[in-house]
């Protein structure tokens, strides 16, 4: 945590070795060391101790991290492979979030087909329509562009009529996502696989 806070890189990759080398699970590494330091770091970015260059530079310290752990990152679930188009939506270059949810979709052994972020919402419609993925999941960091979230949902209902839907991201909770007409809404990358074979298993997933 602390290493991602002082944007030290080797720091953070030799604690997560240390981690892996000391039985702690590369999960629980990423969630509580990782990903906490990226909270605490948002606290000192709201206090205005931080700026957007220590930003930058603290998520480098949590991608030195991520690249020991992520492949030591597994999940329990046993869900019918499925494929997941992936983006975040246009307006948002926020993708840390986005990234963790991609790692534990791939250690769950799904089929990801990453957008990136700052996707436009026609490009994520076409993409859908080419790939034919059994859920979209859209991820957005701000209460700006989670509106995107919305717009993009209905185009493409229009487009791919029966296609499911996951979102997520921190402005998000499953209020507004069903309110933005979401079939799944989960808080964290680890309640994205869970919601996402639930969505699969009580529905007909499209596969073509
Ligand atoms: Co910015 N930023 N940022 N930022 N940034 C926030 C989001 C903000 C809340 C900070 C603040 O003001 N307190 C604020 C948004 C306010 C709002 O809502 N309107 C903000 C702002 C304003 C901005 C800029 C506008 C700043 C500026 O330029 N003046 C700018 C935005 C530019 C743009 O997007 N157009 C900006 C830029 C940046 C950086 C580039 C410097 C950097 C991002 C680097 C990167 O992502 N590659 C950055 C960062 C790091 C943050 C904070 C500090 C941390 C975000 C993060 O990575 N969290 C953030 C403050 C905060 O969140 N406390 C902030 C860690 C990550 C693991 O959590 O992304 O929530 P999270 O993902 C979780 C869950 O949300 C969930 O699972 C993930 C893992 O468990 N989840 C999903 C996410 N997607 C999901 C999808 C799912 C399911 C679950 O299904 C598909």
């Amino acid at each position: 945590m602390d290493a991602v806070i002082r944007f030290d890189e080797d720091a953070s990759a030799q604690w997560c070795k240390t981690a892996l080398q000391e039985g702690v699970d590369a999960y629980e590494a990423t969630t509580k060391g990782l990903a906490a330091g990226m909270e605490k770091v948002g606290d000192l970015y709201a206090r205005q101790e931080y700026f957007v260059p220590e930003l930058l530079l603290c998520s480098d310290a949590l991608y030195a991290g991520l690249d020991i752990l992520r492949p030591h990152i597994k999940t329990g679930e046993t869900v019918t492979k499925g494929k997941i188009l992936l983006g975040v939506v246009e307006g948002d270059i926020h993708d840390i979030g986005k990234n963790l949810v991609k790692t534990m979709f791939e250690a769950a052994g799904w089929d990801v087909f990453d957008l990136g972020k700052d996707v436009k919402l026609e490009k994520i419609v076409e993409e859908q329509k080419k790939i034919k993925a059994d859920l979209v999941g859209l991820s957005a960091l701000m209460t700006t562009s989670m509106m995107a979230i919305e717009k993009v949902i209905g185009m493409l209902r229009s487009e791919s009529p029966g296609v499911k839907v996951i979102v997520g991201g921190a402005p998000l909770n499953p209020e507004i996502a069903r309110k933005f007409n979401a079939d799944g809404y989960a808080e964290d990358a680890v309640a994205a696989v869970q919601e996402a074979a639930r969505l699969l298993k009580f529905a007909s997933p499209q596969r073509h």
